[in-house]
């Protein structure tokens, strides 16, 4: 079937993939790359670890720097810098077709050693290896301090939940100034994530404390969540199949506030969602129609696409 590889080698810079016949990557959606060990022991099964922060329970992203179309579509190179052996490498490469069913490549792979970098490809670069970060030995403590919006008056309800690849289903929330919120949680994946409410602008100086949180030993205990005014609100870190709620009012700024997750490595990656914050409609179909023009068509059909997918409908928060 088309899609799916009949031969990979792991590269010092990447995956190769060979394929019985061509296929296209799709350019349109970002390809994404993830790791983990696991641990033996003589327990049935193992949780799922980080590599850079050993005894972390998590995935590592890993960043794509391309995908090489090789021998007229029937290999591909998945360029991967920072590839490193591991008890379980995750590729998704989306593909493009004709047809209407889209195939999406899904590798899991077991990296035991890494065989001389890939170089046949224009644009080939030697990237040396970054040096580990320091990890994490002891055991973490378990999360203690308490949520501050885990009381207090009852909002209207909000649903975030993480998905697949490190990542939130909702891409855009909107909320009126200053209105009462109940927002809840929700993670159904395999390793623990939170959700995060950053000031605007924000983005870029949250995601850099949240990875430096990893070197703090109260890290865990604190869920993360770096101690910076640039924190609105946050959840609790929520493991595997847990949800959790909390009640606030939204800021009585309007504009667009980023969200993300703080479980260390992930934020790189699982950001982006909209916090959008508005007076009325009117206000939010105007800030739709600038993002329209920033980025074009292909923006709406992205939101459209998400629609169908996820039962997403982006509303309006109803007038009061
Ligand atoms: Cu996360």
């Amino acid at each position: 079937m088309a899609g799916i590889p009949v031969g990979w080698e792991a590269r010092n810079n990447g995956i190769l993939l060979r394929f019985a016949s061509a296929v296209k990557p799709d350019p349109a959606v970002a390809p994404f790359a993830q790791c983990w060990n696991y641990h033996y022991s003589a327990a049935y099964g193992s949780p799922e670890y980080s590599l850079r922060y050993s005894d972390t329970p998590g995935h590592d992203p890993l960043e794509v720097r391309s995908v090489q179309v090789l021998d007229g579509g029937k290999a591909l190179f998945v360029e991967i810098p920072q590839l490193s052996p591991a008890g379980q490498v995750h590729l998704s490469i989306p593909l493009k077709s004709e047809f209407e069913e889209v195939p999406t490549v899904e590798l899991f792979a077991t990296v035991h050693a890494l065989a001389p970098a890939f170089v046949d490809f224009p644009g080939y670069t030697a990237i040396p290896k970054a040096v580990p970060h320091a990890t994490v030995s002891a055991t973490p403590t378990a999360p203690t301090r308490p949520n501050p919006w885990a009381d207090g008056e009852i909002g209207r309800a909000l649903l975030v939940e993480a998905g697949l690849g490190l990542q939130y289903v909702q891409k855009e929330l909107v909320v009126k100034a200053g209105e009462r919120l109940s927002l809840t949680f929700r993670n159904p994946d395999v390793v623990p994530h939170n959700w995060l409410l950053g000031r605007i602008g924000s983005l870029a100086s949250l995601t850099e404390k949240a990875n430096l949180m990893i070197g703090d030993p109260e890290g865990l205990a604190k869920h993360y969540v770096p101690d910076s005014d640039e924190v609105i609100v946050y959840t609790d870190m929520t493991q595997p199949q847990q949800s959790h709620t909390i009640r606030f009012s939204a800021p009585a700024e309007k504009g667009e506030y980023p969200y993300l997750c703080t479980f260390p490595g992930h934020s790189m990656v699982m950001r982006g969602g909209r916090f959008l914050v508005v007076f009325h409609c009117k206000g939010r179909r105007l800030l739709r129609r600038r993002e329209a023009g920033a980025n074009g068509l292909e923006a709406r059909r992205r939101v459209h696409r998400i629609g169908r997918w996820q039962g997403y409908r982006p509303a309006c928060p109803p007038r009061g």
